[in-house]
């Protein structure tokens, strides 16, 4: 009796596995929008003091994604900036405004293979610096 029930839980097991093989594929990201807000009183470089200098930089945490070409991508952006931040990936047609504190989710299919600037269309882009998606084959 008990070894029926570890046959019949075995070739369960290979029927979930073979579902999941037949099924398109489906990549999840997790994106932070991150703000590096820094102030530098009193800077010398080579002989030339600078004073009250403050870098305000954006970046998107991971900057770069890579997918395989057909895959279901899902791309979850959290925006920890403390000012609406935006998303743009021009070839794909997203271009997405997320609001301080609040995250969306942006879902597409990556049917055009190459490398793809991923942008915040809000911000110059020596502020929000930019990102990009690999579409591979
Ligand atoms: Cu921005």
């Amino acid at each position: 009796m008990k070894k029926i029930t570890k046959t019949l839980c075995a070739s369960l097991a290979a029927g979930l596995l073979f579902a999941g093989a037949a099924q398109a594929a489906e990549q999840n990201f997790k994106i932070v929008v991150n703000a590096y807000d820094t102030n530098i009183p009193e800077l010398n470089i080579e002989g030339v003091t600078v004073k009250n200098i403050r870098a305000f930089n954006v970046l998107n945490e991971p900057e770069t994604l890579a997918v395989h070409k057909g895959t279901n991508v899902k791309i979850t952006v959290e925006n920890k900036s403390p000012i609406s931040e935006g998303f743009s990936i021009d070839e794909y047609g997203i271009q997405e405004v997320i609001k301080a504190g609040e995250t969306k989710t942006i879902s597409f299919v990556a049917d055009k293979v190459g490398a793809f600037t991923i942008w915040c269309q809000l911000h110059p882009k020596n502020i929000h610096l930019p990102g990009t998606l690999n579409v591979i084959e």
